[in-house]
């Protein structure tokens, strides 16, 4: 069995999660979910980000110790995924025992290498990007992130010769055109790489700065730079070095916003470089979320509450949104208004309507039961076609992290079956007594909406698994709703006839919509 191992940023606890964490997150499910589909065994793995000057100083704002404010909201979370239906396989924190040991593991091996030294060090400290400056990279002497002044601050540290192995990652990239994706990320990192910008990695800060961190194994006056740490929990979350799991899932993929392209795409491939260990098969790199055209932003008042979209729209609809809206890679715009137009235009009117006008009529011509189709004509072949080029889209695309484009294309099934339905005329055909024919036609209707909806688990799994249940399929909680997909994709029949279905369905009521003035 092919194994799949997809991980989201481990995300820092000085602020509560948003609806950017909460797409990364979605998203990382939905490939785990697809990838039990297809039929591989899959590790998801999320987290937190514990470590660094910003936990220390959110900590004392609060007046709680960094360990009291990091349980906090490592736990929010943690707490929060399964309100979306995300079921992670791990939660990996940067403060549990097992990452410190293995980041000390990985540290006395890249050391032993040679490829970490002590050197004397002079740069810009911004304590907000927790990263030093050099004089060219400010803007009017201030850091370009937050507009704040840095502090000059001179240190000897510890070095990872990352440079040593920029030429050999430039290869790698070129020679491997998804190892980066989509392209437009590919092409800024090799710009990156060609800028000769990059130098080593200083990955210490001294305790008599920050001890809020793991200490180096050889060295006890200085802790470990966050994002060396950081990056190292997409392995000591599969117990490396000894791990059965990181024997069974490394390497993986990783997906992450543009913000930290440059952590994953040079530091971390070069540092399982310098320790000999295999690099990551892909990082997928997703735009931002966009809330009244700025990036969200507490001081803005514009953050998004993904348990409050969830509660009030419902996690499936919120799911389904969000990988509906946003062509991974670029940029998405959010707002309610979007949220609810695509929810009563594609799940209301277009998926919603068709389970119920044609579990209705089941119940009204069959008694509810799935008929026995005769010899399929022109039109239905025209959909049992539809139906099989619509999910091996839709399998490709999405394992392509192009999630927009599946579903664009499953849709094109769902609007082409409620055309279907009208101008076969199933009441017209009941009304001219003429049961065979529609028979089949209410075969071919039910068995593509079977579907349809083993595609959808991966994005909307609790209302796909009411639309199996509907159709009376067996339904088990957690797991892929079909052995094999590939057959399903080959064979257009796989509904029994002579099963009981539901007598309808409301799975996904019209949101009304208040005009501003009106009561
Ligand atoms: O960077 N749109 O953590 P973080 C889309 N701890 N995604 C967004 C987003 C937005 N507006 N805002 C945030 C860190 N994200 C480090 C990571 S990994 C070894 C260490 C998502 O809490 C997106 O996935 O700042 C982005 O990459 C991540 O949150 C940053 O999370």
């Amino acid at each position: 069995m092919n194994s799949f191992f997809i991980t989201t940023p481990i995300y820092y606890v000085n602020a509560k999660p948003h609806l950017g964490h909460a797409y990364t997150t979605v998203v990382a499910d939905a490939m785990a979910r697809y990838h039990k589909l297809i039929g591989e065994d899959t590790m998801f793995l999320t987290g937190t980000d514990e470590h660094g000057d910003k936990i220390v100083q959110a900590a004392e704002k609060q007046g709680q110790t960094p360990k009291e404010f990091v349980d906090d909201i490592s736990g929010r979370f943690r707490a929060l995924w399964p309100k979306l239906d995300v079921a992670n396989d791990r939660f990996v924190r940067t403060t549990d025992p097992e990452h410190i040991s293995a980041v000390q593991t990985f540290l006395q091996k890249v050391y032993d290498a040679g490829d970490i030294y002590f050197g004397e060090f002079g740069g810009h400290y911004c304590y907000g990007c927790e990263r030093f400056y050099t004089e060219k990279e400010l803007e009017n002497g201030l850091c370009p992130q937050h507009l704040t002044k840095p502090e000059f601050i001179s240190e000897k540290n510890y070095f990872f010769r990352m440079s040593k192995y920029l030429p050999w990652l430039k290869e790698h990239i070129e020679a491997n055109p998804s190892f980066i994706r989509p392209e437009r990320y590919r092409s800024e990192v090799l710009a990156m790489l060609e800028s000769g910008a990059l130098e080593d990695l200083c990955i210490s800060r001294p305790k008599s700065r920050l001890t809020w961190g793991i200490e180096l194994p050889f060295d006890k006056d200085y802790v470990c730079y966050v994002w060396f740490d950081a990056l190292l929990n997409y392995i000591s979350a599969l117990n490396w070095p000894e791990g059965e799991d990181f024997k069974k899932f490394w390497p993986g993929e990783h997906l992450v916003a543009k913000d930290i392209l440059k952590p994953h795409a040079v530091f971390w491939p070069t540092m399982l470089k310098s320790a000999g260990l295999p690099l990551y098969e892909h990082l997928n790199v997703h735009g931002y979320w966009l809330v009244r055209d700025t990036k969200m932003s507490k001081s803005l008042g514009n953050v998004v509450e993904p348990s409050d979209m969830a509660q009030r729209f419902g996690p499936d609809a919120f799911r389904y949104f969000l990988l509906r809206e946003m062509h991974f890679g670029s940029d998405a715009s959010f707002s309610e208004d979007a949220l609810v137009g695509r929810i009563n235009a594609d799940l209301a009117n277009d998926l919603g309507n068709l389970f119920s006008r044609v579990l209705s009529m089941t119940a009204k011509y069959f008694g509810s039961h799935v008929p026995m189709p005769k010899a399929l004509q022109e039109d239905d072949k025209a959909i049992a076609d539809l139906c099989a080029n619509s999910m091996r889209n839709f399998v490709q695309l999405f394992g392509n992290v192009q999630f927009a484009q599946g579903l664009e294309s499953l849709w094109e099934l769902v609007r082409a079956l409620n055309k279907y339905v009208d101008t076969q005329a199933p009441w017209t055909l009941y009304k001219q007594g003429n049961m065979e024919r529609l028979a089949t036609v209410m075969y071919v209707m039910l068995a593509a909406m079977r579907k349809t909806a083993l595609c959808l688990w991966p994005v909307m799994p609790v209302a796909s698994g009411k639309m199996l249940a509907q159709l009376g399929q067996p339904v088990q909680e957690g797991q892929p709703p079909v052995a094999n997909v590939e057959d399903e994709i080959a064979h257009f029949e796989g509904l029994e006839p002579g099963i009981q279905v539901a007598e309808g369905s409301n799975l996904f009521p019209r949101i009304e919509v208040k005009k501003e003035g009106a009561d």
